[in-house]
């Protein structure tokens, strides 16, 4: 059933893109959710890809067990009611039967098992990385630093329905920010999360990467994504952390490497400059009407 409300949602997200006549909606669609979505955000990442695929795969095992108990509960109501068969069989044990009813649920937890392991070892064996970002969760925004490129840091914060159309009109409310993470395309990101020390947890999340991962105060987690296409990918805070929760989205552009280079250099003399100035303390986001 939901193989087919997922191909729906396929379907309903091409006419979206047919009807929209420009890539950019389709690439907008990759890393977002859209109206009358079923299923998952299309995968960015060979993780979520994986991901996808064993999620369909334990699909037709569940909708084959469903159908098979179903028509045996069929089969003993029609067949063996009082009505049709009054005198029961007394028939205890057969040998038979009882190795299959433990054979193949045997088998059908070693299909889901063997999948399952190489899917978390390929989560949580992260390779070598083209680049290091570190996510920190504070109440309620995220900021980010690029170890790899010196003193590279900066808050993201959400842009609220004032700022959003002024700025970036094409972007959804209450996924936007005003500072994208930007990552170049087709490399190893390992992403280290931690959460303000002082702080509560939250959780990184960006749904087309296939990731999630808790923001711990005082601990540093660390996962991976390497996004196979250019475009603007949007998660939240996925850990209920207090009044903003809500508000708190995170976006990642992902860009060519030419782009990432000259993002990296605009964005040192951008931040830093930020940072040199004297800086009042930025108000939180106000929850959105
Ligand atoms: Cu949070």
């Amino acid at each position: 059933m939901q193989v087919l409300s997922r191909l729906i949602g396929v379907a309903a997200g091409a006419l979206a893109v047919l009807m929209g006549g420009s890539a950019a909606l389709a690439q907008t669609i990759m890393g977002q959710p859209h109206p009358r979505q079923l299923g998952l955000q299309a995968a960015a990442t060979p993780v979520m890809e994986d991901l996808v695929t064993f999620h369909d795969w334990l699909l037709v095992i569940i909708t084959v067990i469903t159908a098979f108990v179903l028509a045996l509960l069929l089969i003993c109501m029609v067949r063996f009611n009082r009505r049709r068969n009054p005198t029961p069989s007394r028939t205890t044990h057969n040998t038979f039967i009882e190795v299959i009813w433990t054979v193949v649920p045997i088998m059908i937890l070693t299909g889901i098992a063997i999948p399952s392991f190489k899917l978390l070892f390929f989560q949580q064996n992260i390779p070598p990385a083209d680049l290091t970002i570190k996510a920190q969760g504070n109440q309620w925004y995220w900021s980010y630093s690029y170890p790899d490129n010196g003193k590279l840091e900066f808050d993201s914060r959400m842009l609220d329905e004032t700022d959003r159309p002024k700025q970036k009109p094409n972007e959804p409310r209450l996924l936007a920010v005003d500072n994208d993470v930007v990552v170049p395309v087709n490399k190893v990101v390992r992403v280290q999360v931690t959460a303000d020390a002082s702080g509560v947890i939250h959780s990184f999340a960006v749904p087309a990467f296939g990731i999630k991962i808790d923001a711990v105060p005082g601990r540093l987690n660390e996962t991976w994504f390497k996004a196979e296409h250019e475009g603007i990918y949007y998660g939240q805070c996925s850990e209920l952390c207090g009044r903003d929760h809500a508000f708190m989205p995170i976006a990642v552009r992902v860009v060519s490497d030419a782009e990432f280079a000259t993002w990296v250099e605009d964005a040192k003399k951008k931040f830093a400059r930020e940072d040199s100035a004297p800086t009042a303390v930025a108000a939180v986001p106000a929850a959105m009407q």
